[in-house]
This record gives C-alpha cells, sequence and structure tokens, in this order.
C-alpha cells in the first residue's frame, strides 16, 4: 500500500464509529480512558500555559483510540515502549495518573522521579518499559525487548509505538528486517498523524502510507483509520495474536491526526508554517472520543446524562491528581547525579 487515499482525508470518516453491540462493556471503558486521556492533557496544556509546568510537553490530543483500542491486548507481561508523544500510552495501560502529572511538574514523586518529564515516562509494572524523545531511539529497544520475549517462551510481545516521521531513521528499517528475519513477536504500532513537528508527510516522503516499508520486509500489517477505537483494537487483536502464537511480527498503521501544535498547548502553533486552521477543524470532526460518544447513543448503551457524569468524574480525578502533584515535594539537590550513572556493583 502507497497512499493512504481517503482515511488521509478529514472529510471522510466523520460519520459516528460503526460499533458491535456485544462489546458494549470494552466501548464504554474505552470512551472513558480516552476521556481521562483527553482531560489530562489539556490540563497538562493548561500547566504549560501558566508555566507551571516546565519541561516541554507534545500533546496527543485527537490521538487517544489508537493508544486506547491497541492496549486492550496487551497485559502487563508484555514490553511497550513510546516516543516523545507518550501521556495516552502510559496511561491507557494503566499508569499511575497522579505520578504522571507530578513526573510532568518535576516532583520526586513522578514516575521516573521527577528526573525526566514528559518524554520520560514509565510505568513497568504495568509493561510500559519507558519513552524517550530521540525519535524512533526506542524502536530497537522494543526489539530487543521482543527477542526476550521469544526466549522466554511466555507468549509476551515486544510493541514500539512511533509516528510517521521515525520511519525516516535507519533504525526503523532494521528493527523491521531483524523483526522479520528472527520471527520475532514484535508489534510495530505507527501513529501516522501525517506530520512530523512541521512539515506534512507529503513534503517528506514519496508515498504517504508507511505500511509500505512493513510489506518491504515481508511483515504483515493493517491500515486503520486511527480514530476508531473499535477498527483499531480489532486490526490490533488480530497483529498481537499471530505474534503471541510465535509467527512473527505486525505492523499497525493507524492514521490519525493531533489537534494542537507540534510542542507545547497551542492549536495554532503551526498555522502558517504548514497546517491550516481549515485542515484543523475538519479533523477535529472526526473526533475519536465524540465519534464513539454518538455510536453509543445512538445504540442506547450510554445516555447524554451519563456521558455528563463519567466527564464530570473524571474531571475531579484528574483535578485532585494534580493538587495532589502540585503539594508532592521536589527532588532534593543531593539525587541531582544519582540517576545518572549506572553502579558498576564494585564500590
Ligand atoms: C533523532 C532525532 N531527530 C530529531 C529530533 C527532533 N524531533 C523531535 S519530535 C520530531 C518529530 C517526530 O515526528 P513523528 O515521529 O511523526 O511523531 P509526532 O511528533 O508526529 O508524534 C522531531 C523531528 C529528535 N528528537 N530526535
Amino acid at each position: 500500500m502507497l497512499n493512504l487515499g481517503d482515511l488521509a482525508n478529514p472529510k471522510k470518516f466523520i460519520d459516528p464509529v460503526h460499533i458491535d453491540r456485544a462489546d458494549s462493556e470494552f466501548l464504554i471503558q474505552a470512551l472513558c480512558m480516552m476521556m481521562l486521556i483527553r482531560e489530562t492533557e489539556q490540563c497538562i496544556a493548561e500547566l504549560v500555559k501558566s508555566g507551571i509546568a516546565n519541561c516541554p510537553c507534545h500533546l496527543a490530543v485527537g490521538q487517544e483510540a489508537i493508544s486506547v483500542g491497541v492496549a486492550r491486548h496487551l497485559n502487563k507481561q508484555d514490553r511497550v515502549f513510546g516516543n516523545h508523544r507518550s501521556h495516552a500510552q502510559y496511561l491507557a495501560l494503566g499508569g499511575d495518573l497522579e505520578e504522571l502529572l507530578a513526573e510532568i511538574l518535576g516532583k520526586v514523586t513522578g514516575c521516573s522521579k521527577g528526573m525526566g518529564g514528559s518524554m520520560h515516562l514509565y510505568a513497568g509494572e504495568q509493561g510500559f518499559h519507558g519513552s524517550v524523545p530521540i525519535v524512533a531511539g526506542t524502536i530497537p529497544l522494543a526489539v530487543g525487548a521482543a527477542l526476550a520475549a521469544k526466549f522466554d517462551q511466555q507468549g509476551s510481545v515486544g510493541v514500539a509505538f512511533f509516528g510517521d516521521g521515525a520511519c525516516e531513521e535507519g533504525v526503523l528499517h532494521e528493527s523491521l528486517n531483524i523483526s522479520s528475519i528472527m520471527k520475532l513477536p514484535m508489534i510495530f504500532v505507527v501513529e501516522n498523524n501525517l506530520y512530523s513537528s512541521h512539515l506534512d508527510i507529503q513534503q517528506r516522503q514519496p508515498f504517504d502510507s508507511t505500511s509500505r516499508f512493513a510489506e518491504a520486509h515481508g511483515i504483515p500489517y493493517e491500515v486503520v483509520e486511527g480514530n476508531d477505537v473499535g477498527v483499531v483494537e480489532k486490526a490490533a487483536a488480530k497483529l498481537i495474536q499471530r505474534a503471541r502464537d510465535n509467527k512473527g511480527p505486525g505492523f499497525l498503521e493507524a492514521v490519525t491526526f493531533r489537534w494542537l501544535g507540534h510542542v507545547g498547548s497551542n492549536e495554532d502553533i503551526d498555522v502558517g508554517v504548514r497546517r491550516s486552521l481549515e485542515e484543523i477543524k475538519a479533523w477535529k470532526k472526526r473526533d475519536p472520543v465524540q465519534r464513539l460518544f454518538l455510536a453509543l447513543e445512538k445504540n442506547e448503551i450510554m445516555s447524554q446524562k451519563e456521558f455528563q457524569q463519567h466527564l464530570q468524574d473524571i474531571k475531579k480525578r484528574v483535578s485532585q491528581a494534580k493538587e495532589n502533584a502540585l503539594q508532592a515535594p521536589w527532588p532534593k539537590l543531593e539525587n541531582l547525579e544519582s540517576y545518572v550513572y549506572a553502579s558498576t556493583g564494585s564500590e
């Protein structure tokens, strides 16, 4: 597959998403998790805007369905890695909300002890083994984890979440190659939001579908609408089960769009550079949260009143976590270098 066609056209796919009534329980949970991610990122945006959060924050508002859909089929024994835009993956896998906000505020109670910030998240007990801002940097780490999983023979998988920009790094291609030839239980998840920093994929690559790289390495792939949690989870289920059955790697390309600028809290950071307000407006109609709610409402699975109740509960939860994180202590100065050098074990 070389081009995404309609999948990359924001004017398509704006009807309510299609849902399977038998899956109601998951769909309600998925909607609540997407709302939690959205509220959390909006809270982070406010903290950035007001100058309280000082680390660079890359928000994924608009992309929530991908993490939530994939996470449905992962468990704590799997080994998942993210990138610079990983708040959603961390939360979808069960990472602690208060520890996330504390990390972003540089507090000692943060998930990386306040030493890493937004781009260095970690929730090992939930299977999230870290995010790193070096573009494509965690892909080979996930491949290494997949190799370990193959030796362990417990049916777990390595997973790397990354963007379309990471496909321009050589290490992705080496990672695809070795995963294919060694039949590793490895899942590559591309959140193709069509932009890398300020540049449209059409100005960076000859074709806009990244799945062509999987095809070149003989790796099965799925290309889906990334703003529809139902189709994301079904595609993920297929690839992950295959990997667990020792049949080799899979590649999931989920097409989406970020509503905010590349980094920080502004919607319009890129407007006038490469993105137009019309394009952002069109993509907002393809909102993964609103469209899922409309489908649930239409199928009488959730009412407007229930939706508002979930929203209020989530807002309260985020607000409480923010207050706790704000009150938490800073790291101590004497720990400045504590996590920089590994112990040699000889001291
Ligand atoms: C090796 C490397 N090159 C460049 C950068 C600067 N940089 C940070 S994020 C980014 C864009 C990445 O785009 P993509 O992978 O599509 O992810 P997205 O930001 O769209 O989620 C770039 C170029 C970096 N962090 N690491």
